[in-house]
């Protein structure tokens, strides 16, 4: 494949450009500067009036949405473990036993009938999996604070920190709130400028079965979700300056303090799917006893310590402009985002942010709303939807240099490949584990909803694509022999026994199954064929490389050669099925066939055929769609190297959402609210995340075996730089370009890595040197010569 090595030895560049370049690409300096806010800080001059306006702060398990009000400050309180519902098993006895009459009922083309018996004899029990729930609301209410001046409030992304200022008889107030991770609280500071000056009423609620308690320092909250057994406690603790402190029924008052802070503790009875044992008063007591003595700074320094090691890590400038100055709601509201560069940046920024913010070790998986949800009903359960949503929270962890973030990815799927092998066994008799298309708390692994969309298997490999791209990126052996090999092969040894012989073509294929959520339950949808056939590949590999397994390597890599094809259609589309149904003028939201381009790889530049027609399905299917659509569209142009396009379909993500009553309705064309979240509509976190993953793939690619710089720069960003991508084969990169040129590259990576470097069409073939830092000048590749 690889056949361009290269002719030309590249050239060190000179000394100053090299400087200039480390310069450009270094130091969290950069992140930090004045300038450099326009891509880092969301801001206000109004508080929120809805949720979907309010700011977002979390901790990976702890989340409040900070509403900024004037006279009354509202936080709204999650603890990613608190859902409905408990331990359980989903699976549905006998199931296994209708398995071959759904699939000649398929074969037959009966459709109707087989979805209809699948609803009698082979869906989950119950039907439905149960919701995440909110935990509660914190209210701090400041009397005569009503006609205020210089109001705003913001969220700083550089320090993870939410803030609100505003003049009130010529004293300055502040408050300042942010999630800690080391100390597994909330903050939150409020301070005058003049002594004595705080005043105001702390109360906590909560929409479950709750009670409060008042007394000394500390307001606790104990509870339990209205429909299940978990329990769940909430603790402040206050640490005034000055003034005193007195009980107040359900809560307490502070009297003309200097200032207070407040230290919130969250905590439920989850330990883990089969074990709710824990006593969430004694650790929400633990995690406070914990912080006793810490003062606001050192609580705030320790914060900015953690969450500055994984946000300073990346910095993007597509460039500055004065309307970069304006608040977030008018930048967003603007018509031309072209003049407002930075409002992309500040998109990408907040993608990663709110991966660290809802995503950290010891904390569950982001979910459908990362981990920030106010509704005892939020739209669809802000579960794990795993023929999409799910995975595409994850599409920036290893790219964007979060890899960490993705352990409680790798810890649900722990979860589920031990669930998952109790429905392989008694949905399909099969070894090894799966998942369908949904999943929760408690590990649901069977079908739920409705047998049309929700008797999917492909959760399961999809899911290991994430575990072998964490090798991929970091060559890790042990992850690879301990963590991942071991799924990914029980999830092969699934697919192995599950796939049947198609009776007309004698093709390997999957059902009973749909193409994500369109044209209900069928035999052999394409998706399925790319997402079994690359989980093989990659488990032969990942054999190979730990040198185990041989004869079973052996056997996946004919198995997989005995796999339907993918099949070219009557309009030169790529098949979704394995009929020739698709239809030109569908733009359902689902590009589930084109999973091979992105985030898969098996259709490629290598088949040039399948490429065209991939993209042929893309065209048809439109730009505008719901947010994740959106975010996943823009990806599949960037692989098809396509950087405008990408572009235009970027910008449907920044498309103004207004919810003004709050009415959180489904809808199919999205884009993003005041606060920046990412409007399915409702609010999903998944095109926030997608959006992300979409602008690195635009920059840097790395799936082919070489590192392509800026395979999909669009001509809307003439000028800029990133630094601290990764690339796959445990390489960071760094990069400048100008007039849509490249300018000059930093890899890192291991002293002596060899690598392949491509720029436009041109390969270099290239070592990492002894200092660890390959920097490629401004004219190392041809294109720049040409042009200059
Ligand atoms: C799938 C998608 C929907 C939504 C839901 C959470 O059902 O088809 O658009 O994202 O997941």
């Amino acid at each position: 494949m690889r056949t361009e090595t290269p002719v030309k030895i590249f050239r060190i560049c000179h000394w100053r450009t090299v400087i200039g370049l480390v310069l450009a690409m270094g130091g969290g300096s950069v992140a930090r500067s004045a300038d450099a806010s326009a891509s880092s800080r969301l801001w206000y001059r109004e508080p929120a009036k809805v949720w979907t306006e309010a700011l977002p702060v979390g901790n990976g398990r702890l989340g409040a949405m900070v509403f900024g009000g004037v006279a009354e400050e509202r936080l709204q309180l999650n603890e990613d473990s608190l859902w409905n519902g408990g331990p359980h098993d989903y699976s549905h006895p006998g199931a296994a036993e209708v398995l071959p009459e759904l699939r000649a009922l398929l074969f037959a083309g009966k459709q109707d009938e087989a979805e209809a018996l699948a609803m009698k004899r082979f869906m989950s029990i119950p039907l439905r999996q149960p919701d995440y729930q909110p935990l509660g609301d914190l209210y701090l209410t400041f009397p005569g604070h009503d006609e205020v001046e210089d109001y705003s409030r913001s969220l700083d992304l550089a320090t993870g920190v939410a803030a609100v200022t505003y003049r009130l008889d010529g004293v300055r107030y502040q408050r300042r709130t942010f999630a800690s991770h080391p100390d597994q609280v909330l903050v939150e500071r409020v301070e005058a400028d003049r002594a004595g000056k705080v005043t105001c009423l702390l109360r906590l609620t909560s929409s479950q079965t709750w009670s409060v308690d008042a007394s000394g320092d500390m307001v606790s909250l104990a509870g339990k979700v209205t429909d299940g057994p978990l329990t769940f406690s909430a603790k402040v603790r206050l640490q005034v300056e000055g003034g005193r402190v007195v009980a107040d029924g359900n809560g307490v008052r502070i009297e003309s303090a200097d200032a207070v802070t407040l230290l919130v503790a969250m905590a439920t009875s989850y330990v883990s799917h089969d074990d709710i044992s824990a006593d969430p008063d004694a650790r929400t007591t633990a995690t406070l006893q914990a912080t006793r003595g810490k003062s606001f700074a050192a609580l705030l320094a320790a914060h900015e310590a953690d969450y500055t090691s994984l946000y300073d890590r990346v910095a993007l400038d597509l460039g500055q402009t004065p309307e970069g100055e304006r608040p977030t709601n008018e930048r967003i509201d603007a018509v031309d985002k072209s003049a407002d560069p930075a409002l992309t940046a500040l998109l990408f920024n907040y993608g990663r942010y709110l991966l660290i913010a809802s995503s950290r070790a010891g904390g569950q998986a982001a979910n459908l709303q990362g981990l920030w949800n106010d509704l005892v009903k939020p739209p669809w359960g802000s579960k794990y939807t795993a023929n999409i949503n799910l995975e595409m929270n994850y599409w920036p962890a290893e790219v964007a240099n979060l890899a960490e973030c993705a352990e409680p990815l790798f810890t649900l799927i722990d979860r589920v490949a031990q669930t998952g092998q109790r429905v392989a066994t008694v949905h399909y008799g099969a070894p090894g584990w799966m998942l369908h298309h949904n999943t929760d708390i408690w590990g649901g692994a069977a079908p739920i909803n409705n047998s049309d969309h929700g008797i999917w298997p492909g959760g399961g490999a999809w899911l290991c694509q994430h575990l072998w791209e964490h090798y991929r990126y970091s060559l890790d052996r042990d992850f690879l022999a301990q963590r991942a090999y071991p799924h990914m092969k029980e999830a092969a040894r699934f697919y192995l026994n599950y796939l049947v012989e198609d009776p007309k073509s004698g093709y390997l294929i999957s059902g009973p199954s749909n193409s994500p959520e369109h044209g209900g339950l069928v035999m052999g949808p394409t998706m399925d064929h790319e997402l079994i056939g690359e989980l093989f590949t990659w488990t032969a590999e990942a054999a190979r490389i730990l040198g185990v397994d041989a004869d079973f390597a052996a056997r996946l890599d004919a198995t997989r050669d005995r796999l339907a094809p993918m099949q070219i259609g009557r309009w030169g589309q790529l098949q979704e099925w394995l009929e020739d149904r698709d239809d030109p003028a569908d733009t359902h939201r689902h590009v589930s066939h084109l999973w091979g381009v992105f985030p898969g790889e098996c259709i490629n530049e290598t088949n040039p055929d399948l490429m065209r027609a991939a993209k042929r399905s893309l065209e048809a299917r439109g730009d505008e769609s719901t947010g994740w659509s959106v975010g996943w569209k823009t990806c599949l142009w960037a692989r098809f190297l396509d950087g405008n396009r990408a572009h235009r379909v970027l910008m449907n993500i920044l498309q103004p959402m207004h919810d003004p009553k709050d009415e959180r309705k489904i809808g199919q064309h999205g884009g993003v609210y005041p606060n920046l979240f990412d409007a399915h509509p409702p609010f999903q976190i998944d095109g926030n995340f997608g959006a992300t993953a979409g602008i690195c793939e635009m920059l840097v690619q790395s799936h082919l075996g070489e590192i392509h710089l800026l395979p999909a720069l669009p001509d809307a960003w003439p000028e800029g730089s990133i630094r601290g991508l990764r690339a796959r084969g445990g390489v960071e990169v760094g990069l400048t370009w100008k007039g849509g040129v490249l300018q000059g590259a930093v890899l890192r990576g291991r002293p002596g890595t060899a690598l392949i470097v491509r720029y436009g069409r041109e390969r270099r073939a290239l070592a990492i040197p002894a200092s660890g830092s390959l920097e490629l000048a401004a004219d190392a590749f041809a294109a720049k010569r040409d042009k200059s």
